[in-house]
């Protein structure tokens, strides 16, 4: 069962340049930044009730976030729903047929686990499945 809305994830071309709207506008606390080096991103969180924003920066080249950014520029790129069993529900997604990018869990922020589907699976977002890790 899905836990809750864990995350969206925005495309940004600067974390930097991006935050002030997040943390000045909209008053939302920062909980710092990290480098997922796995998905060559640098990432910033701002906590919203039991969810999150993230901020998705790239750090090389060939990131995915970077080929999002030369195509769309920056917005919506993902939407992460929390679960307590990750690879159970990768096994329930593959065999319902669901396309799949990640058929086993990578790892992300803070040390969560984490997989996705692919957009054309899921009516055109980008959808992210995550497991909070030792660190929450
Ligand atoms: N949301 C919706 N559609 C998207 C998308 C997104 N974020 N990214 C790509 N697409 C669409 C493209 O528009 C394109 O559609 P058309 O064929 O109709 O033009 C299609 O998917 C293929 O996209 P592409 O630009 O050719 O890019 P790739 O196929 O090389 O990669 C994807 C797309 C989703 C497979 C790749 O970005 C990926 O593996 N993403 C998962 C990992 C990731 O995004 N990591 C960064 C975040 C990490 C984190 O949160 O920690």
């Amino acid at each position: 069962m899905l836990k809750k809305i864990s995350h969206i994830g925005i495309a940004v071309t600067s974390i930097d340049e991006a935050t002030p709207f997040y943390r000045d506008v909209l008053g939302m606390e920062c909980e710092g930044t990290e480098v997922v080096a796995e998905q060559k991103v640098k990432v910033a969180f701002f906590v919203v009730g039991e969810s999150r924003i993230e901020l998705l920066e790239p750090t090389a080249a060939d990131s995915p976030v970077a080929k999002f950014l030369e195509k769309n520029g920056p917005g919506v790129h993902h939407v992460a729903y929390e679960v307590a069993d990750l690879e159970q529900r990768l096994a329930q997604l593959k065999s319902a047929g669901v396309r799949l990018i990640d058929e086993r869990p990578r790892l992300g922020a803070h040390g969560t686990h984490i997989a996705f589907m692919h957009p054309k699976g899921t009516g055109g977002v980008l959808t992210e499945l995550c497991q909070p890790g030792t660190h929450g």
